[in-house]
């Protein structure tokens, strides 16, 4: 067992997170996670609060432990997505691609732990001293919106930086990538590509097997001159963004060429065409499988790595 800070903050037996991926994180995946024994997260993604009541009330019916909601401060309907969360009472908020600073004092009030993901010490020091409970280090490793510094180098200088609890994201998808979380301080690690390609999710068979096909370096990092960079499975539209970088295309055009792409590779199956959001972790996801036996094996592989580590040791 690793016990950390993180499993008596959030009630939960193992310190894994469901990363909040638009279009996949929905109420089936989140519960699957959270009866494992993990923190299931619903992902609010670009969509109405509407949507995300139905998924927070059927995540309510397929299990009795705690969730989250991860709420993406781009959202065109963020105002009334942080109203439903407040409302709802979810147990546990993450936010990602943004400073959640205004919303933080209405979402303690409501009882709600509030764990941001940040890609900077600087912004992470900013979130500690506002009053939320935990931080998400993600490196660029991650799949969708990224930041710049690599997971090795980002949750040290963060965990140095803060006395909450951080959570490392951002290429783990094993028990090695696990134990190394916890060697650089982390307390827990959030996951997403791994669990898209569990039994559970919901995501359309063609994204699960171009993760599974994707190789080490078969990831694409496209948009950066928006200043929204976002890694997927490099493809026909990954290359149509570097088209857009060549002849330094006006910003309008990232946005049309982007929308509406990650529903139709997600849910549709267009995987060719369309944002096939995914980390560079893809090269370490080899099957589908329950998300009891992603979490179990990650359990088994990170004690053996220890173990591994302490042979290694000379008196
Ligand atoms: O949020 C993500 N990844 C995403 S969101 C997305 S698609 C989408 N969904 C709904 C609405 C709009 C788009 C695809 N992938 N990851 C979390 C994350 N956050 N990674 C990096 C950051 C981040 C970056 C900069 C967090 C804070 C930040 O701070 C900027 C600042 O203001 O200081």
């Amino acid at each position: 067992m690793f016990k950390t800070r993180i499993c008596d903050l959030l009630g939960i037996e193992y310190p894994i997170l469901l990363g909040g991926m638009t279009w996949v994180s929905d109420a089936k995946l989140a519960a699957a996670v959270s009866n494992e024994g993990g923190l299931g997260i619903i992902a609010a993604g670009a969509a109405p609060a509407s949507f995300l009541k139905q998924e927070i009330i059927k995540a309510r019916e397929l299990t009795h432990r705690p969730f989250g909601v991860n709420v993406v401060l781009l959202s065109p309907y963020l105002g009334e997505v942080m109203e439903l969360v407040i409302e709802e009472k979810v147990n546990v908020v993450t936010t990602g691609a943004g400073n959640p600073g205004p919303y933080i004092p209405r979402l303690k009030e409501a009882g709600i732990k509030v764990i941001p993901v940040v890609a900077s010490v600087a912004l992470a020091k900013r979130l500690e001293r506002a009053g939320v409970d935990a931080v998400i280090a993600e490196g660029m490793e991650s799949g969708g919106h990224i930041g710049e510094v690599t997971t090795l180098c980002l949750v040290p200088q963060v965990v140095d930086a803060v006395k909450i609890p951080v959570i490392a994201a951002g290429g783990i998808a094993d028990g090695r990538g696990f134990a190394s979380a916890l060697a650089l301080g982390a307390e827990g690690v959030q996951m997403g590509t791994r669990f898209v390609c569990s039994t559970e999710c919901s995501a359309h068979e063609n994204f699960k097997m171009a993760i599974i096909k994707a190789r080490d370096r078969d990831t694409a990092v496209t948009g950066g001159r928006t200043g929204h960079p976002v890694r997927c499975i490099g493809n026909r539209l990954s290359r149509a963004f570097l088209e857009l970088d060549e002849r330094k295309a006006p910003l309008e055009e990232y946005e049309k060429l982007g929308a509406g792409k990650l529903r139709q590779a997600a849910v549709e199956g267009d995987v060719v065409e369309c944002s096939v959001m995914a980390g560079q972790s893809s090269g370490l996801v080899n099957d589908i499988k329950p998300a009891r036996e992603i979490i179990m094996s990650i359990m088994e592989e990170a004690h053996r790595t220890l173990q591994r580590l302490r042979d290694l040791e000379v008196a």
